[in-house]
């Protein structure tokens, strides 16, 4: 080629070809591209060659996809990707009067002003412009401080990943300072601090406290009978209790040594030394094992009318609490349980009245009924005493059954936390219509219970 083919390069370009990339019809044509008007670097080679047309598609494809992706992924992250944050900060409570019943969390007042210290910050977020950023707060612990009321409290938000920590921290103390300006019933002091906390600092936080879930479950209305499967940490305080590695009955974790059971489970075993506990929906595979130093039978245990069909078992050394272990709410004494209200019963028990223990754990969702009701002539007709409970369904089908025996029988609050209303007890086969499950009423015996454990 002389001059004119170093000024003319030749590109073999198919009609339509670019945008099909597809195979080369008929005839290619011919496209020229002229020189004079493009200085060439001295580098670059005279391309007297053809292109591939292949190439320059895949290249131009690929650079389109390369730029499509990655707009996308600037959008997501700035604009969608969101992150919880987690911070915790103590209030100072005005203009309430410190008193003996705010030194247990369950008592009726330390509860109502827990629920109104969390109502208030929480009304104050929803009315602010952190509206959607807001999560949750919760009262983790009310407190004297010389002669100051503390409330410890936990808050959730969830911001898109471009904001940075301290700005959030700046808006959400401006939010925090208008609320102490306009609060009416409560009067609370500006937090001093509020510190970001991790993940892994909440966890450890909330799992020090009684009746904690993680989330909130969907149960529906089948089959411990009619009960559905629970997940790993649905139920932190339930524990089985294996004779000789079998699983013989269920049990509540009510401190990290403490736990609570029906005294009939230990009618025909009593040898503490082949008994263990573990914890975790598997029985076959558990998250922790401990042994028994002590059982601790009530005095007054009555197996022909099952009166005082309570139990409490010392274990060998202390649990470490976790998202997965930890324990139940215990109910004052003077708590009511209103008949028709819901409860839940969790167990590895059968699922028929003569059927064998399941392995995983189980749920059912209950009703109270009223002790009027159970002791019916077509009920249980006077058997029901005032130290028991009784709940299921009028009609039947959901119910404790043999092996759900010392397990928990609870309930949630207006703030979700999870109270221990009954121990599984007794009750004529399971699941039958008019025959709920029986259970120890947890309130009877909250005395003996901080009696023998101080707690
Ligand atoms: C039992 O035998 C048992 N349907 C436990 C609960 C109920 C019945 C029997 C309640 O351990």
């Amino acid at each position: 080629m002389g001059s004119d083919g170093e000024r003319q390069m030749k590109l073999r370009l198919p009609t339509a070809h670019l945008l099909l990339c597809g195979p080369v019809p008929n005839r290619p044509q011919t496209v020229a591209f002229d020189f004079s008007l493009v200085l060439r670097p001295a580098w670059m080679p005279s391309a007297s060659r053809s292109l591939n047309p292949y190439i320059v598609c895949f290249v131009v494809v690929s650079v389109v996809v390369l730029l499509a992706v990655t707009t996308a992924l600037l959008v997501y992250f700035l604009a969608f990707d969101q992150k919880y944050y987690f911070y915790r900060s103590s209030f100072q409570i005005l203009n309430v009067q410190h008193s003996d019943e705010l030194n247990s969390p369950v008592t009726q007042k330390y509860r109502t002003l827990s629920a109104r210290i969390e109502s208030m910050i929480t009304r104050t977020f929803k009315e602010s412009n952190l509206r959607k950023q807001f999560i949750k707060v919760h009262v983790v612990r009310l407190r004297l401080s010389g002669s100051d009321m503390i409330a410890d409290t936990v808050m959730k938000f969830k911001f898109t990943r471009n904001n940075n920590g301290p700005s959030l921290k700046r808006r959400i103390e401006s939010v925090l300072r208008q609320m102490l300006n306009n609060s009416e019933n409560l009067v609370m002091k500006p937090p001093t601090e509020l510190t970001e906390i991790t993940d892994q600092d909440t966890e450890d936080i909330l799992t020090q406290e009684c009746g904690i879930r993680q989330g909130l479950i969907t149960l529906s209305d089948e089959r411990i009978i009619g009960g559905t499967k629970a997940k790993e940490g649905d139920w932190p305080w339930q524990v089985s209790l294996q004779w000789s590695n079998h699983h013989y009955c269920g049990g509540v974790l009510i401190s990290n040594r403490w736990i609570l059971t029906a005294a009939h489970c230990f009618t025909r075993h009593s040898d503490t030394l082949l008994w263990t506990v573990t914890f975790g929906i598997s029985t076959t595979s558990p998250k922790e094992r401990r042994r028994i130093r002590t059982i601790l039978i009530h005095n007054n245990y009555k197996p022909e009318t099952h009166e005082n069909d309570i139990a409490l078992l010392h274990l060998d050394r202390e649990v470490t609490f976790n998202r997965n272990i930890h324990v139940v709410c215990l109910p004052e004494a003077s708590q009511n349980i209103p008949p028709g209200s819901t409860a839940y019963v969790t167990g590895w028990g059968s699922q028929s009245y003569t059927g064998s223990t399941v392995t995983h754990l189980e749920q059912a969702r209950v009703n109270i009924i009223s002790n009027n009701v159970c002791n019916a002539p077509s009920s249980y007709n006077g058997a029901i005493l005032p130290g028991m409970l009784c709940a299921g369904l009028s009609q039947g089908g959901v119910d404790a059954c043999q092996g759900d025996s010392g397990g928990p029988l609870v309930q949630e609050d207006a703030r979700h936390l999870w109270f221990l209303t009954g121990i599984v007890s007794w009750g004529y086969q399971c699941g039958l219509p008019d025959k709920p499950g029986v259970y120890t009423l947890v309130t009877a015996y909250r005395d003996w219970i901080h009696q023998h454990t101080g707690i």
